[in-house]
């Protein structure tokens, strides 16, 4: 089995005349796809490192796959202890008395100012406060599928367990007794429901017994119907904690065999050649504040299960493809790789060992890359919640950070990939659930900060806490809700949706606005306004108008700024004005060359601490670029390199979007082997540890940095490309103004691009290229190109839809790709 892709797509051309002139077309076309796929010849024993994860953004499972006892652990993300109802009592992180709050931070606010620094302990002290019924995430149930009679291990041969991520598919495949056992696992975004489907190669060989498994946190009701109409597992419960209704619903179908149950009330399947089940979940969650509580799981299940009737399979197979690959198949990464057929955790225990040739990890990078797209897509689809701490997959009652929401990087980092790898649809859960926010964090702005707007503090859950926790070096991060309106218009600008601008964006950004122009604190000694009191996430103290803090409401009153232009919100233009002009921007060079993570020059350059919050200026924002600002470039790389290449899984893939920014592909690359070899488990999910999503998404992110940026108003072709990858292709990504761009390289350098805008306008392109080695075409009039240190810069003037191809004209017959 080929556990890597071997490209054969993308096939491209490049014609050219014998002297002089030369003509170029670029013709790039998705055809034949490859193989994305990774595998263990063993069933897992560990969850965490070893389980592989297929979801439809509501329901993610983790296929364990053992021969005699097939676990499939399911969660539902609106499974949560906590919240209102909860045992514990619940007041969305905010004090009874709120006035009395807004006292103590104002003193605060004045000692911090007099003090100029304050630990957060002693800040902690003062305005954290211990918080109740928080929750958390919880896991559904265990789907158990099991051999009536154990087959005989000794007899077991050929055992793999795969995760196929052009299918979103999962497979079990051995041989035992003679029979071959074929197994499929998916969970269908248009049948919302988890799919299992068992075969065997002889005629009725299938025995089964099929139950479910729950927590003990939870009462638990079983009921079957086993009928000629129907054969169906029904559970329900209500969550001890906060009475949340669950329900479930295992429907089970065979084309040969007899279904039946027995007295322990399981399901039983005999003489069967072929069962396939469906797994649908609900609860009474519903994402409204202040209760939380909608239909009820029972009546939500009766409208979800389409069919209790044998179905085609085939029918639900090729729809959940359709959907899948309506969104998986628009890009594809080439590094010309060599894919080398092993189970995963030996090639990553081989790559550990530095056992693995430069083109075996250009391998393993395209997969890794694609997990990240992948792991997107099943964890985050309309009509559900965001990706959390873990995605979608949870085997917890307690779970790490309690699988919430941390908007100090983590759900940030979830989303960096979503617009720049053609997903913009997937950003939807994250804005309804931003919009959702809105409403509780007006509550927070109003009883902890006496102003307007709304905000939050570091971390959410799905009951709209909004509030405060007790954790000193993490508790205070009331730009939260700011970072979060970045994602917004960054939607915006790679979009150019105006309806979404308008009717989306705008008033959860205005709003988040409006706190800070109610919150800035003004410096009398400077006459500037900053944030008071302001933390860098987790590291240090506390002080005033700690460079991120800064940085972070610079960037949301000048997106709003932006996005009020485009509104013709002229009243508000001025207030926002009139706050910039006074605000600090928060990008001092300090002593050391380095970018000063404070007001004053404080940093400890021996630090190695995995936040580097104060490079949020250069990624994932854009005041800091070589391009326009090269001193501050400058000393972000001071600063960076001061912190070294280690950290948390998060930490790193982080690295590897800031090195791209630097335009130092090597590094950038470097940090992909550092998150590979350090933090990533067996199962390729990240490790932070535990086991944290964001740092697979992260490092999509930044592979995709290194290929294409634009966020200072050019689309910047192969601006970090590493030595390692002389050649290879990119075809499908997303630069900002709606542009889709195929990319090809060859010997490290550009050989042919081509953008397709979907509007009519300007469209200027960087190249590191000399404009003597550049042909363009297409544009409703000749290109303009300009040279300078970076390269040339191309302007052309593009009519929506119709590609501009752009050839490197010293690349002669390169198609050998
Ligand atoms: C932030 C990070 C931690 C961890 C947690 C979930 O607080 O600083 O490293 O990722 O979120």
């Amino acid at each position: 089995m080929v556990s890597f892709r071997k490209l054969s797509f993308n096939k491209f051309q490049i014609l050219t005349a014998s002297v002089g002139l030369l003509l170029a077309t670029a013709t790039f076309q998705s055809q034949a796809q490859p193989t994305h796929n990774y595998y263990f010849d063993q069933a897992a024993q560990d969850w965490e490192s070893q389980s592989l994860p297929i979801g439809n953004g509501a329901i993610g499972a983790s296929v364990m796959g053992g021969v005699n006892q097939d676990r499939i652990i399911i969660s539902e993300k609106t499974l949560w202890t906590g919240g209102p109802g909860s045992v514990q009592g619940y007041d969305y992180g905010l004090p009874a008395n709120a006035s009395e709050y807004q006292t103590k931070l104002a003193k605060l606010q004045n000692t911090l100012a007099a003090k100029g620094r304050m630990t957060p302990k002693a800040v902690a002290d003062e305005i954290a406060r211990d918080y109740t019924g928080y929750g958390s995430f919880q896991k559904f149930a265990d789907l158990v599928i099991s051999p009536q009679n154990d087959l005989e291990e000794e007899s077991l041969s050929q055992y793999q367990r795969s995760l196929n991520m052009q299918q979103a598919a999962a497979q079990v495949n051995f041989n035992a007794q003679g029979i071959h056992y074929k197994r499929r696992y998916f969970v269908s975004y248009p049948d919302q429901a988890l799919v299992v489907h068992y075969q065997s190669d002889k005629k009725h060989q299938l025995n089964l017994v099929i139950d479910v498994e729950v927590d003990e946190n939870r009462s638990f009701n079983k009921k079957l119907i086993t009928n000629s109409t129907r054969n169906s597992l029904i559970f329900t419960g209500e969550l001890n904690d906060n009475a949340l209704e669950y329900a479930g619903n295992v429907n089970l179908y065979s084309t040969d065999g007899e279904i039946s149950k027995n007295q322990n009330n399981q399901l039983l399947v005999n003489n069967a050649s072929e069962v396939w089940l469906t797994f649908y979940a609900a609860t009474n969650y519903a994402p409204v504040y202040p209760n939380y509580r909608g239909e009820s799981a029972t009546a939500k299940l009766q409208r979800q299960v389409k069919h209790y009737q044998a179905q085609d399979y085939s029918k639900v197979w090729q729809n959940h493809l359709t959907d899948y690959q309506g969104l998986f198949n628009r890009v594809e990464l080439d590094l010309t790789g060599e894919p080398i057929d092993f189970p995963i955790n030996q090639l990553l225990t081989k790559l550990r060992n530095n056992e693995l040739n430069q083109a075996q990890i250009r391998s393993l990078t395209e997969l890794y890359y694609q997990l990240g797209r992948y792991l997107l897509i099943t964890s985050s689809r309309s009509g559900s919640l965001p990706a959390n701490l873990q995605g979608a997959w949870n085997n917890h009652i307690h779970a790490p950070w309690n699988s919430d929401y941390h908007f100090n990087i983590n759900v940030q980092m979830n989303y960096w990939l979503a617009n720049q790898t053609n997903l913009d649809e997937l950003n939807k859960p994250l804005f309804d659930f931003v919009q959702n926010l809105q409403q509780p964090g007006e509550q927070t702005a109003k009883a902890l900060f006496g102003s307007k707007g709304w905000t939050l503090l570091l971390n959410t859950n799905i009951w709209g806490f909004t509030g405060l926790i007790e954790w000193p070096t993490a508790f205070w991060q009331p730009e939260a809700a700011a970072w979060i309106c970045q994602h917004l218009y960054e939607h915006y600008q790679f979009t150019l949706d105006n309806h979404f601008l308008q009717n989306t964006a705008y008033p959860i950004m205005k709003s988040a606005s409006q706190f800070w122009l109610d919150n800035l604190y003004k410096d009398t000694s400077t006459n500037s306004l900053v944030v008071n009191p302001s933390y860098s996430p987790e590291h240090g103290d506390f002080t005033l108008g700690a460079a991120m803090s800064q940085q972070i409401i610079y960037e949301l009153l000048s997106n709003t700024k932006l996005a009020a232009r485009e509104l013709a919100d002229q009243e508000f233009i001025s207030q926002l004005d009139q706050a910039l002009n006074k605000l600090e921007p928060g990008l001092k060079i300090g002593k050391h060359g380095q970018l000063m993570e404070w007001r004053s020059d404080l940093d400890d350059m021996q630090s190695k601490h995995r936040h580097v919050s104060h490079l949020y200026a250069l990624h994932p924002s854009n005041q800091i670029s070589p391009i326009t600002t090269p001193a501050l470039a400058k000393a972000a790389e001071v600063s960076l390199n001061a912190r070294g290449d280690g950290g948390t899984g998060w930490s790193k893939a982080w690295k590897i979007n800031f090195w791209a920014r630097l335009f130092n592909g090597d590094r950038a690359e470097k940090l992909i082997g550092e998150q590979l070899k350090h933090s990533t488990l067996d199962n390729l999910w990240d490790n932070h540890p535990p086991f944290q999503i964001d740092g697979n998404f992260g490092a999509t992110a930044g592979i995709t940095e290194m290929l294409l940026q634009s966020q200072v108003n050019q689309i910047h072709l192969l601006p970090a490309l590493p030595k390692n990858w002389q050649q290879g292709q990119v075809s499908g990504l997303k630069a900002r103004g709606n542009v889709v761009v195929d990319i090809s390289w060859n010997k490290g350098q550009l050989a042919s691009a081509k953008l397709t805008p979907k509007y009519t306008g300007l469209v200027i392109v960087r190249s590191k290229l000399s404009k003597h080695n550049l042909a363009v075409m297409g544009g409703n009039s000749p290109a303009k190109i300009t040279q300078d240190q970076f390269g040339t810069l191309i302007k052309v003037s593009a009519q929506a839809g119709q590609a501009i191809t752009i050839n490197n004209t010293n690349m002669v017959h390169i198609n050998q790709l």
